[in-house]
């Protein structure tokens, strides 16, 4: 199979999932470092609009947002498994997951911004073009929300390891990044707002998984074995699920775009090539690269014929 390729930047806290999760299944990977605002001429390239970080690259096959490449990584290399259904029920890991990666990771994100320095002014304006709304939510209104989800977590950590038992889950990495954006990364780590001894200790088992076997790649490198590569046939790639599942009256070959709920909207269009339960499938053609397809999943994202 081609190299797994991981497109991040270091201080990116969904990235920072993603690097855990190749080191808990002991996978080899390449880091190509990204821009952390635009432009992102090599990223818009390759995903054909989609501007976030980060995302998986398999020959000419990219796989957008963390959530669906941890499927694709769950795919590649099952155990150990993100999902153990020995732990606990699919339906509660993902859930709680989602939970961790949408409101726990904006209170964390508010939280940090009235704790933290400010960001810097080139990033602030490019979040805010993305649409972080940071008057919206201010870190007074965040605080109360952060602390309660702090103790929901050291709740669930009381009397066992992990969130939801002795083994991690996929709802350990969403957690564990949120928590990461200040508490682990950069020169002077903010204190736990809820001093709990639970959590430092949770973050600590989390953290010493690592991050595999990383080798530098320059995005050169990557971008012409995309550009050397044929997309896996449908059916054929990483994804876990194939029948046409269709909830818009989109037919297969149309032309579509494909964008984000919400917080960098840019859209990626193409050929709607797979529409299953859980992600859709696009090909499409750059003029550097030849044909791509450009994978996302369901779950958070819009489809809309163009
Ligand atoms: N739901 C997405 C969220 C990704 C996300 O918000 N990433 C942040 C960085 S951690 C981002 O894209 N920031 C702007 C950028 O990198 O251009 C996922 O799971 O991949």
């Amino acid at each position: 199979m081609a190299d797994l390729i991981l497109h991040h930047f270091a201080a990116s806290p969904f990235s920072e999932k993603l690097r855990l999760v190749l080191g808990y299944k002991q996978l080899a990977w390449k880091s190509v470092l990204v821009p952390n605002i635009l432009p992102k001429p090599d990223v818009v390239a390759l995903t054909g609009g989609y501007r976030r970080t980060p995302f998986l690259q398999v020959g000419a096959d990219i796989y957008c947002d963390t959530a669906l490449v941890c499927d694709v990584l769950e795919a590649l290399q099952p155990t150990p498994s993100l999902y153990p259904t020995a732990v606990a029920g699919e339906g509660l890991m993902r859930s709680l997951a989602q939970w961790a990666d949408t409101s726990l990771f904006w209170a964390a994100v508010a939280y940090n911004r009235g704790a933290a320095a400010e960001l810097p002014a080139a990033v602030f304006e490019d979040r805010k073009a993305m649409g972080f709304d940071v008057d919206w939510v201010r870190p007074a209104d965040a605080t109360p929300a952060y602390l309660a989800y702090l103790t929901r977590l050291a709740d669930m950590l009381g009397h066992q390891p992990y969130l939801l038992g002795a083994t991690s889950t996929i709802a350990d990495f969403c957690a564990y990044h949120a928590l990461w954006i200040a508490h682990v990364r950069g020169p002077a780590p903010l204190p736990l707002p809820l001093r709990s001894p639970v959590l430092a200790d949770w973050l600590q088992r989390m953290g010493a998984i690592g991050h595999g076997r990383a080798t530098a790649c320059d995005p050169s490198q990557a971008m012409a074995i995309a550009g050397d590569s044929q997309p896996a046939a449908i059916g054929q790639n990483l994804l876990p699920d194939g029948d046409w599942y269709d909830t818009h009256g989109i037919l297969r070959g149309s032309r579509v775009a494909i964008a984000a709920e919400s917080f960098g909207r840019e859209p990626t269009a193409g050929e709607l090539i797979a529409a299953t339960r859980t992600h859709y499938s696009l090909r499409r053609t750059d003029a550097r690269l030849g044909t791509v397809h450009v994978h996302f999943p369901r779950i958070g994202y819009v489809l809309k014929p163009l």
